[in-house]
């Protein structure tokens, strides 16, 4: 069977540029929105040309502009939106709404892939505020595609490394600390970490994946179910220098929340949800979901040693 034509929309974005690149790699026709927003932003033209260069077409279309959109969709197989959800950054993820019209009226996307990327936000009703706003929005979409029965699969990544291996999981910084580590709780509550080029290659793997269809992949490679404690463990065996330790219990972790602005107290929740309650891995894999390195075993994922050995 031939393979997918792929659409990414998001594609000079953190994961979505990730994503690009994975689907060029595994031999997709690859598309890019070129949005006319972008303006001067010279960053984004540079990577949007690059794609160009490596093989990519580039599609011009607008949030603002739903016949764009269409019109974009109808070039390709498979829709993969990688919207911005990380509110520091940009938090757009209801825009998505606008390409699901898209979708619908376009009637000829064999898959689409909305922007997920960690936690799953169906397990998430009782999320604190207002870190629960992302998946609040996350869900508000899911619901959009399935009442308009668009064929899909969600991608639940669990943790990008760049935002909580390389600063061994601490607030408000993304390199490691030089002496001392805070740990959340006893630091040994189990989670998953990706790199973020493996998220990429997986998520390609499922667009022409009979199995993924209407499916969630979990991606929880064996090796890469860590605690806090063995990611602080692995980058003092690295460097060969202990930290000091100091921990910090919930209620003091959620207190520290009073004062920080709507970014900071969202990241605080994420946080909350994965180092104490264990979210991304208290729970089996049901039927309408599969495990990534189980579906995939070819995929010789990264582990955290070697993603550590970055940032030395
Ligand atoms: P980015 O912040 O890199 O943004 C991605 C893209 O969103 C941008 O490149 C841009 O597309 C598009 N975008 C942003 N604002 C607008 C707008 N106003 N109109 C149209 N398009 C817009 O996103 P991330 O890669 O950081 O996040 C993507 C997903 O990954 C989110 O769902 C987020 O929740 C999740 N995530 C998960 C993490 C984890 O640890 N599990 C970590 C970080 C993110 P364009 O390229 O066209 O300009
Ligand atoms: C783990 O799953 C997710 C993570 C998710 O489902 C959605 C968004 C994220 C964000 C986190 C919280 O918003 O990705 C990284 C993290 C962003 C963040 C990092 C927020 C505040 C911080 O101080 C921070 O320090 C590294």
């Amino acid at each position: 069977m031939a393979k997918s034509k792929v659409l990414v929309v998001g594609g000079t974005g953190y994961i979505g540029s990730r994503i690009v690149k994975a689907s060029l790699a595994q031999g997709h026709e690859t598309y890019v929105l070129q949005r006319p927003e972008i303006g001067l932003d010279m960053d984004k033209l540079q990577i949007l040309l690059s794609f160009k260069k490596h093989g990519a077409h580039l599609i011009e279309g607008s949030f603002s502009d739903h016949r764009s959109l269409v019109d974009a969709v109808k070039k390709v197989d498979v829709v993969i939106c990688t919207m911005s959800g990380v509110h520091f950054r940009s938090h757009n993820i209801l825009l998505q709404l606008k390409l699901v019209d898209a979708i619908k009226e376009a009637g000829n996307v064999k898959r689409f892939l909305p922007s997920e990327f960690g936690i799953d936000p169906s397990r998430m009703r009782d999320a604190l505020e207002p870190g629960n706003v992302t998946f609040v929005e996350k869900m508000r979409v899911r619901k959009a595609i399935e009442e308009a029965k668009i064929p899909f699969t969600y991608v639940s990544a669990n943790c990008f490394a760049g935002y909580f291996v390389g600063n061994l999981s601490q607030l408000g910084t993304l390199i490691p600390p030089k002496d001392k580590v805070y740990l959340y709780g006893d630091g040994n509550v189990k989670v998953a970490f990706l790199d973020e080029d493996d998220i990429a290659t997986y998520t390609i793997k499922t667009i022409d994946d009979p199995r993924m269809l209407n499916k969630t992949l979990y991606l929880r490679p064996p090796e890469n179910i860590l605690t806090q404690r063995q990611i602080v463990e692995k980058w003092e065996k690295l460097t060969n220098k202990e930290l000091q330790k100091f921990t910090i219990s919930a209620q003091d972790f959620l207190a520290s929340m009073k004062g920080m602005d709507f970014a900071g107290q969202v990241g605080v929740g994420h946080f909350y949800h994965v180092f104490y309650d264990g979210c991304l891995t208290n729970f089996e894999i049901g039927k309408d979901g599969e495990e990534a390195s189980e579906l995939y075993p070819e995929v010789q994922y990264t582990r955290m040693d070697t993603y550590l050995k970055l940032y030395q």
